[in-house]
């Protein structure tokens, strides 16, 4: 199975880990390619920094598209780009944020989110609408830890996420952890040691979320929405021919 793992920021170290985090959980035969875009946020803390990141991640998927991937990955808690890849493929496209959330809900009656920037909680909150998961999350919290932090996670950093997670568990009355930046996937079992709850990393939920649907053949709709982009011409952008 191919996989296609995009970070949606620019940061090369947050891409690596990423892929790390990726590699350690997927089949032996999964191959995953990871990447990044060639323009962008180097951290997506922001709608501004979300809505260029989205672009970067088209780019990426339309590039990709001659290797072939069976499923692809947006590796950013704010799924930017979703639909939009959606489009531009008919293999399965799942973002991190929806992946974690399926997980966490199927392993407590409630989860609670630790997050980066106190300003993405609003991120977080919408796609939780979005995807219906109102009556499972519990709570979105910031830490205020930025997102480059977590390229070299401090003790420091990490025991500020174990002191929110603790007080989330405690004030949500929830079951699970679910981690809110594709950056805190290096500290996912560490954590999930230190707090004896489930903590869930949305890259990992995504790889295997992801062959288990191309293991079963399944395609995106291709029938509606998610049809390929109508052919047009973009100012200095690659359009779609006839
Ligand atoms: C992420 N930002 O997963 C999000 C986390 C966030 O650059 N990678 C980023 O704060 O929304």
């Amino acid at each position: 199975m191919k996989l296609l793992l995009v970070n949606p920021n620019t940061s090369v170290e947050m891409t690596t880990s990423i892929g790390q985090a990726a590699e350690r959980v997927a089949a032996p035969d999964t191959m995953i390619q990871t990447v990044c875009p060639s323009f962008g946020p180097r951290s997506i803390e922001g709608h501004y920094d979300e809505v260029v990141a989205a672009a970067g991640v088209t780019e990426q998927v339309r590039k990709a598209q001659t290797w072939g991937p069976d499923g692809v990955i947006i590796a950013c808690f704010g799924d930017p780009g979703l639909d939009a890849a959606r489009e531009l493929t008919d293999a399965p496209v799942l973002g991190i944020a929806e992946a974690a959330f399926h997980a966490a809900s199927m392993l407590a009656t409630g989860f609670s989110v630790i997050t980066t920037m106190k300003r993405t909680c609003i991120i977080a909150q919408h796609l939780v609408h979005r995807y219906g998961f109102e009556r499972h999350c519990r709570g979105i919290h910031g830490t205020d830890i930025p997102v480059l932090a977590l390229e070299q996670c401090s003790g420091e950093t990490f025991e500020t996420m174990i002191a929110s997670a603790k007080e989330a568990l405690y004030k949500d009355r929830s079951g699970a952890i679910v981690l809110g930046c594709a950056g805190m996937a290096t500290v996912c079992e560490v954590m999930q040691d230190r707090l004896g709850v489930p903590v869930i990393d949305g890259v990992a939920a995504a790889v295997k979320f992801s062959e288990g649907l191309a293991a079963l053949g399944l395609k995106t709709d291709k029938s509606g929405d998610y049809a390929e982009p109508l052919p047009k011409e973009y100012v200095n952008w690659p359009g779609f021919e006839k």
